[in-house]
């Protein structure tokens, strides 16, 4: 793989696959999470108004589940921390997960498309809380100071994506973009490899296995990406 000399902006769109080895459940693969549960129950606003102490629930298991202390940033989102400090240009990293691994890694320019499990917001006045806790029916908003009003603090299907303005203005100017440990099958996520191709941008895909999406890219680096980042990223700095 030939990683020109010449690249300024880098764009790195993560999924579940990057924090599989921090011990996150992806969502697809055979022990996924959703599993457990029918998609549209628990990642859907109408879910959440059918039942929302299941999607309360669903979530506080998560929120809980990343604090805990078996849980942590692993070689790979090290080494895009790494890429963003060393490198000369910009590095922006899309996340479609809600994990805080990022930036527990040292990543400061991160855009969190689907959310993020520790926030919440308000129904009322959107205003967005920081969360370690439980989130349920009857915690207290601050703006409001009622119960009641608070929800998750993640795109659920259906919903808008977060900063997508944002995501469509560092596509246009990115000349390098690399796809990490996701399998291409949510939108608007999984289009942005055409839209960065569209504006001319070499294209790289790291995950452990092939996807659907796989013959889109330039190269793909197949493999854990615990190896196989930390390798692209000394690619990088060292052309
Ligand atoms: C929207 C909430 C309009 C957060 C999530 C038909 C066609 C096209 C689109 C649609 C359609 N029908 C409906 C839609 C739209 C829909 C959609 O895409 N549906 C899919 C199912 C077809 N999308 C939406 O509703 C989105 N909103 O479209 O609004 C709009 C758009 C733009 C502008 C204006 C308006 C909202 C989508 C957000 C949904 N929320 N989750 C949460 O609970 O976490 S999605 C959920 O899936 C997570 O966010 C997750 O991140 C995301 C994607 O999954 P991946 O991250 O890829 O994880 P997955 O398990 O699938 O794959 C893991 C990969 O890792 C695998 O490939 C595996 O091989 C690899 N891997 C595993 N281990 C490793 C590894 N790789 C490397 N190393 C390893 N060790």
């Amino acid at each position: 793989m030939i990683i020109p000399n010449n690249i300024q902006n880098i764009v790195i769109l993560t999924g579940a696959g990057i924090s599989a080895e921090s011990g996150i459940k992806t969502f697809r693969d055979q022990n996924g999470l959703w599993e457990n549960h029918d998609i549209m129950e628990v990642a859907s606003l109408d879910g959440f108004k059918k039942n929302p102490n299941l999607v309360f629930d669903f979530y506080n298991a998560r929120r809980s589940q990343l604090q805990s202390e078996n849980v942590a940033p692993n070689e790979a989102h090290k080494a895009l921390a790494t890429l963003e400090s060393k490198f000369k240009g910009t590095v922006t990293i899309i996340t479609q997960n809600v994990d805080d691994l990022h930036e527990r890694a040292g990543s400061h320019n991160v855009i969190h498309m689907h959310g993020e499990l520790l926030k919440m917001h308000c129904l009322k006045s959107l205003k967005v809380y920081s969360i370690k806790g439980k989130l349920t029916q009857s915690t207290i908003c601050s703006c409001c100071r009622q119960a009641g009003n608070l929800r998750p603090h993640i795109v659920w299907f259906g919903e808008v994506p977060y900063q997508i303005d944002k995501i469509d203005e560092v596509l246009k100017s990115c000349d390098l973009f690399i796809s990490i440990g996701t399998s291409g099958e949510v939108y608007p996520a999984a289009a942005f490899v055409s839209e960065a191709k569209n504006h001319g941008a070499i294209t790289i895909e790291q995950n452990i296995t092939p996807t659907k999406q796989s013959r889109q890219f330039d190269s793909q680096l197949t493999g854990p990406s615990t190896t196989e980042v930390p390798r692209l990223v000394k690619m990088i700095l060292n052309p």
